[in-house]
C-alpha cells in the first residue's frame, strides 16, 4: 500500500474482500447483516421476503465494486458509450439472472439452506419490474445484458414508471387489470442519485432575438418546469467485470418553482403543484402497437430523452472533452420512435444553449443517432397533432420545421418536379389534421436506420421508409433481434442448461455457435432419453403452476401447445381457437378419432381499452371452460389461460413446450421475440412466413418446421384483389359450422351476443385473413399429430432447434449493432 494515501487505504475495496466474499460461508453472514443493519428484523421473525431483500442486497454488494471500476474505466480510458435509449425496460426479476451472471446460485443456494430457506421460495418474492409492455422493452432488457457480456461500455437510459405494466386477472374468463405496485416494498436493486438530476422544461413560448455578436437566437420561455432525478441499477455481465448501468428518470417537482404560490400562502397549489409534476413518470401506457396519441405520453418521452441527452453533456463536461466530440463519444440509440423528440432536442441543447452553428449541430446530431423501428403496422406509427406538440414544446416545433425545410430542399434537389414525393416525405403529415410524423424525423435524423428481422426491413424499404430508402440506401439495414441465453436458458431451464454444460462445456452460454455440437447427438437413444425427461419435467413443472393458478389439471405427457404474447387480433390466438374448437367438433362427432392428447395454452394481456383483444381472451377462457368440462373429449384435450404472462411466469413456459405457434399475417410481426426463446428451449414452431420465423425456419432447416398459410406478398395480393372472407365460409362446412357454434352461444351459456362481434369481424372483414389461412394451419395441425406420435423422430427435431438457435442470441444481434451502427468495441474491466 506504500505510496497510496491513507484515506485511499481506508476506502479501498476490492472484489477479493472478505466482506465480499462470494463463498457460501460469506454469503450466509451478508444475508445476516443485511437482515439485521438494513432490514431491521430478527431471522427468527423474518419473512421469505425479507430474506429475499437481505440476500438481493448482499448480492447487490458484491456487483458494486465491478460497477464503480467500469463506470471509471470507460471515463478513464475515454470509450465511445452506447446510449440506448427507450420508454420501456422490461428487465423482469433481477436476484436469479444476477446469481446466473455471477457463477454464485449454488453458494447462494447453500447460504440460504444454512438459515433454513429454499432458494427457489425466496427468488419467487421479487416483484418484477414490468416496465415494458412486451418485445420492445423486454429486447432493450436483453440487449442490456448481452452489452454488458460483451463488456461494451453502454448505459440503457429510461424512465423509472412508478407504475410498471397493469397485473392481468381473470374473472368470469375477462381480463381485468390491477395497478402494477412494484415499489411498493422498496427495490433493492436500485440506488437513487439526488444529486444527479435535470430540469425539464414544458409549454410557454419562443422569443427570436439578436445576441451580442448580431447572430438571429432564439429563446424558450417555458411556462412549467420539473425535475428529473436519476435511479440506476447495475447490470452484470455474464462472467466478466464489466457492470454496465441502467440509468432511469423520475420526475419531482422543482422546489423553487412554486415559490410564488407559497409566497403568498397558497400552500395548497404548491403542494399540487408538486402532485401534478410527479404525475409524468407515474405510469407506463399499456398499449404495444396502437400509438396512444395522448399529451402526457408526449411529456414522458420528452422528459426521458432531455434528461438523457442533458446527462452525456454534463459526461463530456466532467472529461473536459469539447461539445464537438459529442458523435465520437455518444451512439444513441432510439428504441423505435419513443425518443424521436432527441433529434429535435439536441439540436435545441446545441443551437440554443451551446450556440453552435445550425449545419455543425446537425452534423453531431445525424452522427449520433440511430433509429430502430419496430413495425410497420400503421396504427402504430406515432404522429402529434400540431396543435398539442405546439403547446407542449413550442420551440421543438419550429426546429422541426427548421429541419424539414432544409430536408426538403435536399429533395427537391435530389428529386426535381416530383411534389407528391416531398408531401410523402415531409416530417409534417397533412392529410386531416396536421401532425409531426415521428417516423420521419427519427429517420432524416440518423446516420442508421434498421429493421428487426430480414422480412422486416425489406418490407420496411418498400413500405413506410421506401423514399427515405431511394435518398440514402447506405443508411439502412437490417439487425435480426435476439434473446439473452443466460435468462432464458441457464437461469430457466436448469435442466437443460445441466445437460449443455456436461455435453458440450460451458462456453455455449457465450458461443451460442458451439450448440450445433448437438447435432450429433440428436439421433442417439441415450442423449434423447435425457432430452426427453428434461422436457417432462418442464412441462411437469409448468403443469403444476397452472393448476395453482387456475385449478387445471394437465398431463405432462401430453402435447404443449403454447401461445403466450400480447393480445392483438394480427397475431392471430382466434385463428388458434379456431383449430381447437375444430378438434372438439371433430371428437364430439366421432368419439373413435384417434388424436394425441394436447394441451392448449395461451397467456398474455390485451391493451385495457383493446375490445376485439379483451373478446379473444374471454372466448379462450370459454372454450376451455366448456372443453375442461367434457369427459367426451378432455382425456384428449385442454385448454387454459395461464393469468398475467410476464417475464417471471415466462421462465417456466418457455422451457414446457412443444410446439411454439408463431402465427401472426405474414408481413405484420416486425421480429417476435418469443418465437426465439422457444426455439432455443427445443420447442418446435408452427408459423408462418413472418418477422424472424422465415430466418428460424431457415437456421433449423424446412424439415423441423411447420409451415403454413400465404406469404406477405400474397396477403398483399389478395388484399388488392379484395378480399372476400365470407367466401372462405362458404368454401368450408367445417369452418361455417365452427363458427356457428361460436356465434350461437355454445361457449357462452347460450348467449349469442358475447361473441358475435368476433364472429361478424371474421366473416364480414377480417383484417388479418385468419379465414384465408384456416385451412392451411388445420392441415398443418394435422402433420403435427403426425409427427408428435413419433417420439424419437420429435425429440430429434427439439434437438436441433435447440442446436441451430445460436444465431438468435442477442449477443450476436449487440455485435452488429457495434460493428455496423455504434463503432463500439470491447473494453476489458480489471478485477
Ligand atoms: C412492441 O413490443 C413491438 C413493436 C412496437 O411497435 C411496439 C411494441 Cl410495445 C411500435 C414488438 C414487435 O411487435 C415484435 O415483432 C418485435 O419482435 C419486438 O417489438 C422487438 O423488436
Amino acid at each position: 500500500t506504500s505510496g497510496i494515501g491513507a484515506d485511499k487505504v481506508a476506502l479501498s475495496v476490492t472484489a477479493s474482500d472478505v466482506r465480499l466474499g462470494m463463498q457460501a460461508s460469506a454469503l450466509t453472514q451478508a444475508v445476516l447483516d443485511h437482515l439485521h443493519y438494513s432490514v431491521g428484523r430478527l431471522p427468527s421473525v423474518a419473512s421469505p421476503h425479507d430474506y429475499y431483500r437481505a440476500l438481493a442486497l448482499a448480492i447487490r454488494d458484491r456487483m458494486e465494486y465491478r460497477w464503480i471500476n467500469t463506470t471509471q474505466t470507460y471515463f478513464d480510458l475515454n470509450r465511445k458509450v452506447a446510449c440506448y435509449l427507450s420508454a420501456e425496460f422490461l428487465m423482469g426479476p433481477h436476484l436469479g439472472n444476477n446469481l446466473v451472471n455471477l457463477h454464485i446460485e449454488q453458494e447462494a443456494r447453500n447460504a440460504l439452506a444454512t438459515l433454513g430457506h429454499d432458494l427457489d421460495d425466496i427468488l419467487a418474492c421479487e416483484k418484477e419490474p414490468g416496465l415494458g409492455n412486451g418485445g420492445l422493452g423486454r429486447l432493450a432488457a436483453c440487449y442490456l445484458d448481452s452489452l454488458a457480456t460483451l463488456q461494451c461500455p453502454a448505459v440503457g437510459y429510461g424512465i423509472r414508471y412508478e407504475f410498471g405494466i397493469f397485473e392481468q386477472e381473470i374473472r368470469d374468463g375477462w381480463q381485468t387489470e390491477i395497478t402494477d405496485k412494484w415499489l411498493r416494498r422498496g427495490n433493492p436493486w436500485e440506488i437513487a442519485k439526488p444529486d444527479t438530476f435535470y430540469y425539464v422544461n414544458w409549454g410557454g413560448h419562443t422569443e427570436h432575438y439578436q445576441d451580442e455578436v448580431g447572430c438571429q437566437r432564439v429563446r424558450w420561455i417555458p411556462d412549467r418546469m420539473v425535475k428529473g432525478v436519476a435511479y440506476d441499477t447495475p447490470i452484470q455481465g455474464y462472467g466478466v467485470n464489466t457492470c454496465n448501468t441502467l440509468r432511469l428518470w423520475s420526475a419531482e417537482a422543482v422546489e423553487s418553482f412554486d415559490f410564488q404560490a407559497f409566497n403568498v400562502g397558497d400552500y395548497y397549489q404548491a403542494v399540487n403543484e408538486k402532485l401534478v409534476s410527479e404525475t409524468v413518470t407515474k405510469v407506463l401506457y399499456p398499449n404495444d402497437e396502437p400509438a396512444s396519441g395522448k399529451r402526457l405520453r408526449l411529456a414522458q418521452q420528452y422528459f426521458f430523452v432531455t434528461c438523457s441527452l442533458q446527462d452525456m453533456l454534463h459526461l463530456l463536461e466532467l472529461a473536459h472533452a469539447p461539445v464537438e466530440t459529442f458523435a465520437e463519444r455518444f451512439a444513441v440509440q432510439l428504441n423505435d420512435t419513443h425518443p424521436s423528440i432527441g433529434v429535435a432536442e439536441l439540436m435545441r441543447l446545441l443551437v440554443d444553449e451551446r450556440r453552435f452553428d445550425w449545419d455543425a449541430a446537425w452534423a453531431i446530431t445525424v452522427a449520433s443517432f440511430g433509429y430502430t423501428n419496430h413495425t410497420l403496422l400503421p396504427e402504430a406509427l406515432e404522429t402529434w397533432p400540431l396543435p398539442m406538440f405546439a403547446e407542449l414544446l413550442p420551440r421543438h416545433l419550429e426546429i422541426i420545421y427548421e429541419i424539414n425545410r432544409r430536408f426538403l430542399d435536399e429533395v427537391r434537389t435530389r428529386f426535381p418536379d416530383d411534389e407528391a414525393r416531398v408531401a410523402r416525405m415531409s416530417l409534417i403529415g397533412e392529410e386531416g389534421d396536421k401532425r409531426v410524423r415521428m417516423a420521419h424525423l427519427a429517420t432524416v435524423g440518423s446516420h442508421a436506420i434498421n429493421g428487426v428481422a430480414a422480412l422486416h426491413t425489406e418490407l420496411l424499404q418498400a413500405s413506410i421508409l421506401k423514399d427515405f430508402h431511394e435518398l440514402w440506401p447506405e443508411r439502412f439495414s437490417n439487425k435480426t433481434n435476439g434473446v439473452t441465453p443466460r435468462r432464458f436458458l441457464a437461469l430457466s431451464n436448469p435442466g437443460l442448461r445441466e445437460l449443455l454444460d456436461h455435453t458440450l462445456g460451458q462456453q455455449w452460454l457465450t458461443e451460442p455457435g458451439l450448440l450445433r455440437k448437438l447435432d450429433a447427438h440428436a439421433d442417439k437413444d441415450a442423449f434423447q432419453h435425457d432430452w426427453y425427461a428434461i422436457k417432462l419435467g418442464n412441462k411437469q413443472r409448468l403443469s403444476s403452476y397452472i393448476h395453482a393458478q387456475t385449478g387445471i389439471e394437465i398431463d405432462p405427457g401430453w402435447l404443449f401447445d403454447i401461445q403466450v404474447k400480447r393480445i392483438h387480433e394480427y397475431k392471430r390466438q382466434h385463428l388458434n381457437i379456431l383449430h381447437i374448437v375444430t378438434m372438439y367438433r371433430r371428437l364430439k362427432e366421432n368419439p373413435a378419432l384417434v388424436l394425441p392428447p394436447r394441451a392448449f395454452i395461451f397467456g398474455g394481456k390485451a391493451a385495457p381499452g383493446y375490445f376485439m383483444a379483451k373478446r379473444i381472451i374471454k372466448l379462450i377462457n370459454a372454450v376451455a371452460e366448456t372443453i375442461n368440462a367434457d369427459p367426451d373429449v378432455n382425456t384428449r384435450m385442454k385448454v387454459a389461460f395461464i393469468p398475467n404472462f410476464n417475464v417471471q411466469n415466462a421462465h417456466l413456459i418457455y422451457p414446457a413446450a412443444d410446439l411454439s405457434e408463431q402465427i401472426s399475417t405474414a408481413g405484420k410481426e416486425a421480429s417476435g421475440t418469443g418465437n426465439m426463446k422457444f426455439m432455443l428451449n427445443g420447442a418446435l414452431t408452427i408459423g408462418t412466413l413472418d418477422g424472424a420465423n422465415v430466418e428460424i425456419r431457415e437456421e433449423v432447416g424446412a424439415d423441423n418446421f411447420f409451415l403454413f398459410g400465404l406469404s406477405a406478398a400474397e396477403v398483399e395480393s389478395v388484399k388488392r384483389t379484395g378480399y372476400r372472407p365470407h367466401d372462405y365460409v362458404a368454401g368450408n362446412d367445417e369452418l361455417r359450422a365452427v363458427l356457428e357454434l361460436i356465434g350461437a352461444g355454445h361457449f357462452s351459456q347460450g348467449d349469442a351476443e358475447v361473441f358475435r362481434p368476433l364472429v361478424d369481424n371474421l366473416t364480414h372483414d377480417d383484417p388479418f385473413l385468419v379465414l384465408a389461412d384456416y385451412a392451411a394451419y388445420i392441415a398443418c395441425q394435422e402433420q403435427v399429430n403426425s409427427a408428435w406420435q413419433d417420439v424419437p423422430n420429435w425429440t430429434r427435431m427439439s434437438i436441433l432447434n435447440t442446436a441451430r438457435s445460436g444465431k438468435f442470441s442477442s449477443d450476436r444481434a449487440i455485435t452488429e449493432y457495434c460493428e455496423d451502427i455504434w463503432n463500439i468495441r470491447p473494453v476489458t474491466v480489471k478485477a
